[in-house]
């Protein structure tokens, strides 16, 4: 374990993180047939995705208690009931190699470009997402250049599996560290696996085994809503701004014109 290594490495992952974008990303990774919308609490709103390669359900909303210590996160994981399904936890992975983080650029438990899965053996189920099934490139290539060719994430429909550009995206890992102090994380901004002190924070995205609910069709894109939103929001803001003018065009001789400052338009 080299803990200055990690440290440096979490650093480049994080140096993305204020510009980090999310996004339905077509045509990347396997997520357009692997995953798939199931309800499960009866009101034909996708709650949940059915990953068919990991045949688990991960959960839609990957910000459902925001920041906790790992402790929590677990805690919580264990005590959540969604419908009649209350087998949830975080995701694992396979500690390979020495125990504990064996940080590299590549084919290891720690750092970018980790082990996902390998015929039946899944390494880091979380790593596997975001990797092979939404298909996103690690901040640091193989080789150990970073070039941060990674913007935007594609998060296909989960919602937040990219946070507020505010804060560290990392997401814990429910398997135990060799040590009581640590545990493991999976950073969504860059492709970083690592550890860091249990009672410090991350986000909990949770997952149950097996095939889960009821199918429903895929939810559409956030972002195509927010748009959709913006666009009746302006042409609402236009209709009542014309009617202004037309009714105060003697006492007001000069026209306000609206300024639309429009934020991201991507689910965060
Ligand atoms: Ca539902
Ligand atoms: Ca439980
Ligand atoms: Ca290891």
């Amino acid at each position: 374990m080299n803990y200055r290594a990690v440290i440096i490495m979490a650093i480049a992952a994080l140096t993305l993180t204020s510009t980090v974008l999310a996004a339905t990303v077509p045509g990347q990774g396997t997520w357009e047939t692997t995953l798939q919308a199931r309800d499960l609490n009866g009101d034909q709103k996708v709650d949940a995705f059915h990953d068919t390669e990991l045949n688990v359900t991960w959960l839609r909303d990957a910000n459902m208690i925001g920041w906790r210590d790992w402790d929590g996160a677990r805690n919580w994981a264990d005590a959540l009931v969604i419908g009649h399904f209350n087998d949830w936890r975080l995701p694992g992975l396979i500690d390979t190699g020495a125990p504990g983080c064996d940080v590299a650029y590549g084919g290891t438990d720690c750092g970018f470009n980790v082990q996902t899965k390998d015929n039946e053996t899944v390494y880091s189920e979380i790593a596997h997402l975001w990797y092979i099934t939404l298909g996103n490139i690690g901040y640091c290539n193989t080789d150990g250049s970073c070039n941060g060719s990674n913007d935007p994430i594609s998060t296909g429909h989960f919602e937040s599996l990219v946070p507020p550009a505010t804060d560290m995206p990392r997401f814990w890992i429910g398997t135990e560290y060799p040590d009581p102090v640590h545990a493991w994380y999976f950073d969504t901004g860059g492709g970083f696996q690592g550890f860091d002190a249990r009672d410090w924070g991350a986000y909990a995205l949770a997952l149950h085994p097996g095939d889960i609910g009821v199918a429903v069709p895929i939810p559409e894109p956030q972002s195509y809503i927010m748009l959709m939103l913006g666009l009746i929001f302006m042409a609402l803001w236009q209709s009542i701004e014309r009617k202004s003018r037309h009714n105060s065009d003697s006492i007001q001789p000069k026209k306000r014109t609206p300024i639309f400052v429009f934020r991201s338009i991507t689910p965060h």
